[in-house]
């Protein structure tokens, strides 16, 4: 049976690769469009003038955008995805949630709130659990699961992987496309010949995001991984796909075959928009770069390659494209597993 899915936050980056997502997809079918007040009223093609995907299908192009009001938005709306800038969100979810919406969301805020599941399918199904918690501590009737940022995304599934060998402490060094930064960094590439050394508040999203996806659920509360994260993260001149550099410390012994194998190894969902494979390990040093992979599992697959060991464990690299599998496409992988486990 079709699920009916609206999307908070319609016109931006992420918003349009949303409608590219939700095109064709087997069992979500896109009933409404909201932004801000300046795009509400009108045709979704005028308000959503930026555009770096695909074109908008004619049917989405018609459509009329509503605002952020719960009044605006049809009851009959099973699921919202949103991708309103976080200071927004951090308003308009919570009466959505008390309307009795069901919200997978990409926005940063309440990511690290102990009663909100931060969540990838692939590495910790179990926490949207927390969902019970949430509703008894807050009272709401819907429910609100968090996809992690997008460089957090790139990495975690690989973190996941080596945590059999005893993950004790992870540095990244992150080089980040600026269709990360939004509207202005893709329109205008005004970082060409250049490079960013640093994006703010990127840092400590890494380095608790990660810690909460990869840490243990009692059922009740998360409790956070224990290896030590660094992150350095640097904005540099690609359109589309993050790629970072990971050093990782183990306290048992695993060469870097090893470490490929459990790579290779680790076990995919069965959900629709989830790749096969979640993550596809390179022999070529020279790969994984964004141009060239990050389109990979439709973009929803990581790469990973260049893998050596170091004197505490491992180096190696890896790519994920930050706007399908580090944004819309993981708030839509969580929808497809809120329907799953029949939280819809
Ligand atoms: C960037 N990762 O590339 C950011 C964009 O917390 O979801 C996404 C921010 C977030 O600048």
């Amino acid at each position: 049976m079709a699920v009916r899915v609206g999307i908070l936050g319609a016109t931006g980056a992420v918003g349009q690769r949303f409608i590219q997502l939700l095109e064709d997809h087997p069992t979500f079918e896109l009933a409404a469009l909201t932004a801000s007040e300046s795009s509400a009223g009108k045709r979704y093609d005028e308000a959503a003038k930026w555009r770096v995907n695909t074109p908008i299908p004619d049917d989405v192009a018609a459509m009329e955008v509503g605002s952020t009001d719960p009044a605006d938005v049809p009851d009959d709306i099973d699921l919202l995805f949103s991708s309103l800038p976080s200071s927004v969100a951090a308003e308009v979810e919570p009466e959505f949630l008390e309307a009795g919406y069901v919200v997978s969301s990409n926005s940063s805020n309440d990511r690290m709130a102990p009663d909100v599941p931060l969540t990838i399918p692939e590495i910790n199904p179990e926490h949207l659990d927390l969902i019970e918690v949430q509703r008894d501590e807050r009272g709401w009737d819907g429910a609100l699961v968090k996809n992690p940022n997008c460089s957090t995304i790139t990495m975690v599934p690989t973190l996941a992987a080596l945590d059999q060998f005893g993950l004790e402490r992870v540095d990244v060094t992150t080089l980040q496309a600026v269709s990360g930064a939004g509207y202005d960094g893709v329109t205008s590439m005004e970082i060409i010949d250049n490079a960013i050394p640093h994006i703010g508040g990127e840092e400590e999203k890494m380095e608790t995001e990660s810690r909460k996806l990869l840490g243990s659920f009692d059922g009740a509360e998360v409790a956070l991984h224990g290896a030590e994260v660094n992150a350095s993260c640097n904005r540099i001149p690609t359109l589309d796909g993050h790629l970072e550099s990971v050093f990782a410390d183990l306290a048992d012994d695993a060469s870097p075959e090893d470490v490929a194998a459990a790579m290779r190894e680790y076990p995919g969902v069965d959900l629709p928009s989830a790749p096969e494979q979640l993550i596809h390990v390179f022999e070529d040093n020279f790969r994984p770069q964004p141009r060239l992979d990050r389109e990979r599992g439709d973009g929803m697959q990581i790469s990973a390659g260049g893998i050596q060991a170091t004197e505490r464990g491992v180096k190696y690299n890896c790519l994920a494209h930050n706007t399908i599998r580090g944004a819309a496409g993981a708030s839509v992988l969580n929808g497809e597993l809120l329907a799953q486990e029949g939280w819809i």
